[in-house]
């Protein structure tokens, strides 16, 4: 019988940090609210859960770093929320941030949740942060609690 590689429970005392930007900060904070909503009903303390809060997305992934080089937490969720504007501006953020926060998880071999929004409207970021398309700071943070169960029963050798 082939084996599932997942821990049934979460390891006690499992740290969780939370990155968020405050640009947008009507939709963040309900991202952010819903991550750690998430985080609480499985189980996590809010002592074990660590946010630190950036001026926008593009700083989220120097403060995702620094909190991996930490080795204290089993996943870093970030969450943001870029609004294309007239200018490039968004295209800019949204590589940087997607390929530094790719480059620190594997760097790192740590689960990174990509959870900043890059859409083309407000109304677009609203269905997203809780509205008829979802909370994607739920989405990540039910993604960070199911890397925090397989990553240590992953073989190592
Ligand atoms: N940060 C965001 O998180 N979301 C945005 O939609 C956003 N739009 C920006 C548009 C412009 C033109 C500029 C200059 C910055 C924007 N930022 C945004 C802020 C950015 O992530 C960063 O905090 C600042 O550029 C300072 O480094």
């Amino acid at each position: 019988m082939p084996q599932i590689c997942e821990l049934n429970t979460l390891p006690p005392k499992i740290r969780f940090a939370i990155v968020v930007a405050e640009w947008n900060r009507n939709i963040t904070d309900k991202l952010l609210a819903g991550a750690v909503e998430t985080l609480t009903a499985a189980g996590v303390p809010d002592e074990n859960i660590d946010i630190a809060w950036v001026p926008g997305s593009w700083e989220i992934p120097v403060a995702v770093q620094r909190m991996a080089d930490t080795c204290r937490y089993a996943a870093i969720i970030a969450l943001g929320a870029v609004i294309k504007g007239e200018t490039a501006h968004d295209r800019a953020i949204n590589d940087g941030v997607t390929h530094g926060l790719m480059r620190i998880a594997i760097e790192h071999s740590l689960p990174v949740m990509l959870g900043v929004l890059m859409c083309d409207t407000l109304e677009q970021a609203i269905h997203r942060a809780g509205g008829n398309v979802g909370n994607k700071g739920v989405e990540c943070a039910e993604a960070a609690l199911k890397m925090a169960r397989l990553l240590p029963a992953l073989p190592t050798h």
